[in-house]
């Protein structure tokens, strides 16, 4: 276990692009045993998106019975889990909510936790500059083609994510890394439009860091979280404040 992160003292996790899939079954056997040793011993547990590879429907749920059963198994055992959608799982719903025992958030949220105002987000509305990315994203959140999509069968929709997954990794090829950063500007308007929390909390990037900002003369800590491709990752929150911990 990591220092420091399984002492007593209450505490939130939050963590983010774990991308759990089949063929990667060490990524999810880590995870499961996050779960029992790590999360358990926290008030709150945030997931902030990107758990899954892909979701292509609350129809898939028996695919993702063992990590549903565990997720229910710890909000049994009392921590509260939260969940927000990434832009590879923004499909779950609320079946997938009730067997898991997960409340789903909003993106962006804002919350009080331990006397701070943190922002939560998933990220990738802040990335600005990768205009492709966000026309599509502007497509596939709209509430109507959604439910067009959910009426195709299960099948289908997994081939057309299978051809957009490799559509998406061929135009990222071709993107420069820094549009597929966030855009500073999109991230002043946003705690601007939050009136100045504390803290903002995102993953997406797969750029751990903490930057300090000053927005509009206000001090702002930005968290980005790891994702879990060669290890696992977390945040933890405490009465002290934050740390990013490699699991
Ligand atoms: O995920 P990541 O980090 O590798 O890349 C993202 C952006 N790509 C995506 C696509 C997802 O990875 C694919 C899985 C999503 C499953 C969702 C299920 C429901 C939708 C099914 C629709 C068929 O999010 C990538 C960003 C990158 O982050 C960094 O921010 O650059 O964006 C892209 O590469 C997208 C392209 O630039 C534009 C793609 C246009 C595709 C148009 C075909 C439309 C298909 C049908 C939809 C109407
Ligand atoms: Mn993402």
């Amino acid at each position: 276990m990591v220092a420091g992160i399984g002492n007593t003292q209450a505490h939130s996790l939050f963590i983010s692009d774990l991308h759990l899939c089949s063929s990667r079954p060490a990524i999810t056997a880590q995870f499961l045993e996050f779960l029992q040793h790590i999360a358990s011993q926290a008030e709150a547990l945030y997931i902030l998106g990107d758990f899954f590879e892909y979701w292509a429907g609350d129809d898939d749920l028996a695919q993702h019975q063992t990590i549903i059963r565990a997720l229910h198994t710890l909000v049994d055992k009392g921590t509260h889990t939260f969940f927000m959608h990434g832009n590879r799982d923004f499909l779950i719903g609320n079946d997938f909510a009730k067997a898991a025992g997960i409340t789903l958030l909003e993106d962006p949220t804002l919350l009080e936790i331990y006397g701070k105002r943190i922002l939560l987000s998933h990220g990738d509305a802040l990335c600005t500059d990768d205009v492709a990315y966000q026309a599509f994203r502007q497509q596939v959140r709209n509430h109507d083609w959604q439910q067009a999509f959910l009426q195709q069968t299960l099948a289908s929709r997994k081939a057309q994510i299978e051809a957009l997954r490799k559509r998406s990794e061929e135009e990222k090829s071709g993107k420069q890394e820094n549009i597929m950063d966030v855009n500073q500007d999109a991230v002043h308007a946003l705690i601007r439009q939050f009136e100045y929390p504390q803290v903002l909390i995102h993953g997406h990037t797969h750029r751990p860091a903490l930057h300090k900002l000053v927005v509009d003369g206000h001090e702002v800590e930005r968290w980005v979280l790891g994702d879990w491709y060669d290890q696992g990752s977390c945040l933890r929150l405490d009465h002290s404040g934050l740390s990013n911990q490699l699991l």
